[in-house]
C-alpha cells in the first residue's frame, strides 16, 4: 500500500491555479534508470568528480564518454513508469481547466517526455543530445557506436561531449530563470525522488515555500529539504504518484 498523503494536499492539488513539481533521479528508478547517490547508485562506483566535470573530461575523455555512453545505452532500453505517467496525466488535468503547470526536472533521461509531459523544464540538459565542447554545435546522440576514436565536431573538429550540464558549470539560463519565477509564484510544489543536495536546482521547492506555496515531498527517504515542506510522504514515485493524482483528478 503506497504511503498515505493528506486530504489536505488533495485539497490543495485539486484547487491550485499554479503547479510545479521539481523530478530528480528518484523519478526514474521504477524505470531502471540508477540514481547517483542511492546505495548501488552511479556514484556508488565512480566518483562525481572524476566523471561530471569538464576538467575530468578534458583529462580523461576515453572514461567519461565510457560512462556517458553506458548511461545512454541504459536509457534508451528503459520506458516510463506509473509515476511519469501520472505527472503527464496531471499536467494534462491541469491545462484543461487552463491552470498552469511546470514540471522541472533534473534528469538527463527525457523519460518525462516520452511519458507525455510537455511544459519541461530540463534543469541540466539532456544525455540523449551530445553537443561541441568549444562552439556552438549541437545534435542528437545518434547510436554512437564508441571506437577508440571519439567523436569529434563536424564544425571545428574538436571533441563532443554530451549536452548535460557538469558540475561547476552554469545551467541553461532560460531554463533556470523561468524554473525560479514560476517556483516563486505557485500554489503547490511537489519535490519528487530528489536527494535535493545539488543547487541550484534545490531552491525550486525553497523558493516556493518562501513565497507561500505547500510544499509535499515524495521520496522513500528523508532529503536534504524534508524538514522544511509542508508534508513528507515516504514513498516510491511509481506507487504513489498514481494514487494522489487519481484522488486528485476524479469527479469530485
Ligand atoms: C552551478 C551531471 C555555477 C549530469 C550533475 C549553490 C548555488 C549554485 C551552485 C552551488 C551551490 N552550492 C554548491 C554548488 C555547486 C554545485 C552543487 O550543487 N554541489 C553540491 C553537490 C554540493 N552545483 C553546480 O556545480 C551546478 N552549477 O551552479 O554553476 C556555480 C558553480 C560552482 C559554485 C557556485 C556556482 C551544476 C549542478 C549540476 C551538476 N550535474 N550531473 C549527469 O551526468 O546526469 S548533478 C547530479 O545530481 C544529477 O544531475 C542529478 O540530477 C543531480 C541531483 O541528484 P538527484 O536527482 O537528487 O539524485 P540522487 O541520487 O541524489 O537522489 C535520488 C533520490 O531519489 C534519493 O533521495 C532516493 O531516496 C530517491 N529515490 C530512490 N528511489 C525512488 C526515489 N524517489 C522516488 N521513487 C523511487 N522509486
Ligand atoms: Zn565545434
Amino acid at each position: 500500500m503506497p504511503a498515505a498523503f493528506s486530504n489536505r494536499l488533495v485539497e490543495r492539488l485539486k484547487t491550485a491555479r499554479r503547479v510545479v513539481v521539481l523530478t530528480g533521479a528518484g523519478v526514474s528508478a521504477e524505470s531502471g534508470v540508477p540514481t547517483f547517490r542511492d546505495k548501488d547508485g552511479l556514484w556508488d562506483k565512480f566518483s562525481p568528480a572524476e566523471l561530471a566535470n569538464f576538467d575530468a573530461f578534458m583529462k580523461n575523455p576515453e572514461l567519461v564518454w565510457e560512462w556517458y555512453h553506458w548511461r545512454q545505452t541504459v536509457i534508451k532500453d528503459v520506458r516510463p513508469n506509473p509515476g511519469h505517467v501520472a505527472l503527464a496525466e496531471l499536467e494534462a488535468w491541469l491545462t484543461r481547466k487552463d491552470h498552469s503547470f511546470y514540471l522541472v526536472t533534473q534528469n538527463v533521461d527525457g523519460l518525462h517526455r516520452r511519458a507525455g509531459s510537455k511544459c519541461i523544464l530540463e534543469l541540466h540538459g539532456n544525455i540523449l543530445r551530445n553537443k561541441c565542447s568549444v562552439c556552438n554545435f549541437k545534435t542528437d546522440a545518434i547510436d554512437l557506436q564508441l571506437s577508440e576514436k571519439l567523436p569529434t565536431c563536424p564544425d571545428c573538429g574538436k571533441l563532443l561531449r554530451p549536452d548535460v550540464v557538469w558540475f561547476g558549470e552554469m545551467l541553461p539560463e532560460f531554463e533556470l530563470g523561468r524554473a525560479m519565477e514560476v517556483a516563486s509564484a505557485c500554489d503547490v510544489c511537489l519535490s519528487v525522488g530528489t536527494s535535493a543536495v545539488v543547487y541550484p536546482a534545490a531552491f525550486v521547492p525553497v523558493n516556493a515555500r518562501n513565497a507561500g506555496a505547500y510544499v509535499a515531498e515524495i521520496n522513500p527517504e528523508p532529503s536534504a529539504i524534508s524538514h522544511t515542506v509542508d508534508e513528507v510522504i515516504l514513498g516510491k514515485s511509481g506507487e504513489v504518484l498514481p494514487h494522489l493524482v487519481t484522488a486528485v483528478t476524479k469527479a469530485s
